[in-house]
């Protein structure tokens, strides 16, 4: 049986990934870490500071963890804000996370993202492996991350493993400061007051994700026979790939009277400019078995139900 140790437990993925993990595992094999603790935490639970550098360490040798899945990090946006702070959090949150899993040989995951690409990189169909300069910090970061995770698995072993997630949406915790917040917001706005104003401009694609594919996608990568993994730090996985007004079209089938206006934020639309329209997922197909359930229509309504049963 696993006993993983999650970090950054309480954001946008981590809420939800704690549920499915304890579920398919069991509550006290998985044991939530963040810098704040909710009230009503269902499970074994501990306060981590991700750049306190011994702090990943001692949560997973007291918990006797065999695995670590390395969540804590600044989105986007709000890095593109404090650009050294999201350094130091997204590089010395994750060097200290791989650590731990050296010194205690542990299993490993952590997120890329389709923000890892820039605007030199394909933007249709985007290969696994291509160019990749990007221009915001965020990008920066995971760049950086993808390597130093492949680095551990070269130099020392350390099974690390990892996907390129595009932007997620989901109905139970709300996104942490990304650019592609927008489609999330966009229905909470469609339930609320029947129409949205989107920072994003018209006709800018990018890639999407229902968040119980991805969910579903972590267990499957982590359970996969290493021996297939030959690109196991960061795999492009994509779902859905939209712009504003496709999400519009989506909810109107719902929601007739939907309004869609734009008041363009041009940070988060440069950084959106800089990132692929649609990225090729073929590698995750192939080497494990990676496939998406939900479409935008399935999505939307899905989403829309839940959103009217909170
Ligand atoms: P989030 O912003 O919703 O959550 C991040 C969590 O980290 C928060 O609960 C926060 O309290 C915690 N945190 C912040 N500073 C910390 C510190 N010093 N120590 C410990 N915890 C700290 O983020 P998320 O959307 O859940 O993203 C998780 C990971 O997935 C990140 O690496 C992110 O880059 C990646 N990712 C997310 C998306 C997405 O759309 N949500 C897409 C691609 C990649
Ligand atoms: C963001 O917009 O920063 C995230 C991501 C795609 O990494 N949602």
């Amino acid at each position: 049986m696993k006993k993983i140790l999650v970090t950054g437990a309480l954001g946008q993925i981590g809420s939800e990934l704690l549920r499915q993990l304890r579920a398919n595992y069991g509550t006290n094999n998985v044991i939530g870490s963040d810098i704040w603790q909710k009230e009503d935490e269902e499970g074994p639970f501990e306060i981590v500071d991700v750049t306190d550098e011994k702090a990943i360490y001692n949560a997973a040798k007291k918990h006797n963890a065999d695995t670590i899945m390395h969540l804590a990090a600044l989105l986007s946006a709000k890095a593109e804000s404090v650009p050294q702070l999201a350094w130091n959090l997204n590089m010395g949150g994750l060097m200290n996370a791989l650590e731990a899993a050296r010194e205690l040989d542990l299993q490993f995951f952590t997120p890329s993202s389709i923000g890892a690409f820039g605007p030199t990189t394909p933007k249709k169909h985007t290969p696994q492996e291509t160019t990749m300069r990007p221009t915001s910090m965020y990008g920066v970061n995971k760049v950086a991350g993808e390597l130093l995770c492949d680095y551990y698995f070269y130099r020392y072993g350390v099974d690390t493993r990892g996907v390129r997630y595009p932007g997620l949406i989901s109905y139970m915790t709300p996104p942490g400061g990304g650019t592609t917040d927008y489609a999330v917001e966009i229905y909470y706005d469609a339930i609320k007051h029947k129409q949205c104003t989107s920072y994003i401009a018209e006709g800018t694609y990018m890639d999407m994700m229902y968040m119980p594919d991805a969910l579903n996608a972590v267990v499957k990568l982590m359970e996969a026979n290493p021996d297939k993994l030959v690109h196991r730090n960061a795999y492009n996985i994509s779902a859905i790939s939209a712009a504003p007004e496709d999400f519009a079209g989506a909810i109107r089938k719902h929601i007739p009277e939907f309004e869609l206006k734009f008041d363009v934020d041009p940070v988060r639309q440069q950084i959106a400019e800089s990132w692929p329209d649609n990225i090729d997922s073929s590698a995750a197909e192939e080497e494990w078995g990676f496939k998406a359930e939900y479409d935008i229509d399935l999505m939307t309504e899905d989403m829309l139900t839940k959103l009217q049963m909170k």
